[in-house]
């Protein structure tokens, strides 16, 4: 099952610019951020609100890291924007494979590594209406009890 929207991935050419435009437009604060190399990606993760199951909605924000990396690519024929959906679920290896039943392309045989330590994969933008979206298994949370 899906249960919310985990992010909206933003492309931009310029993280500390566009996060300084959410922070003093909107009030949005930087809630994580890193450097994912696999994907080609500097990115800050802004916290939007909690969600009734535990998890939490964010605004992605997205820089590519090198020119190959399909961020960068998809910058230089688009321009700054919305760049994808994640859908959040507890288990993304079972969500991918119904998906992909349907005749949905899933673009990784297994999920990959996400923002904060999820677990992520992809579905092809043409088999979805024109919408990149991705699923997402966020990591558990570490229990403060010792
Ligand atoms: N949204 C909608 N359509 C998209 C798209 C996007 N983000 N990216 C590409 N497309 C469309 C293109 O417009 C193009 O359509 P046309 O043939 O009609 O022109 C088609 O898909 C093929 O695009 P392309 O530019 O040739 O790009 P590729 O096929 O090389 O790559 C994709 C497309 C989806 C396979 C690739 O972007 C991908 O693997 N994405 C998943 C990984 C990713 O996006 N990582 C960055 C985010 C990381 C994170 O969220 O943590
Ligand atoms: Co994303």
């Amino acid at each position: 099952m899906l249960t919310r929207i985990d992010h909206i991935g933003i492309a931009c050419f310029d993280l500390d610019k566009t996060v300084e435009f959410y922070r003093s437009t909107y009030g949005f604060e930087v809630f994580h951020s890193e450097v994912n190399e696999e994907q080609g990606v500097r990115e800050a993760m802004l916290k939007i609100n909690e969600t009734s199951d535990g998890g939490a909605s964010y605004l992605q924000l997205l820089e590519p890291t090198r020119e190959d990396s399909t961020v960068a690519k998809w910058l230089a024929k688009n321009g700054e924007g919305v760049h994808h959906i994640a859908f959040g679920t507890a288990d993304v290896d079972a969500e991918a494979a119904d998906i992909k039943e349907k005749g949905v392309r899933v673009l990784y045989e297994e999920p990959r590594r996400g923002s904060m330590g999820s677990r992520i994969t992809f579905l092809h933008p043409k088999d979805c209406h024109g919408v990149l979206t991705e699923l997402v298994t966020s990591a558990p949370v570490e229990s403060s009890e010792h």
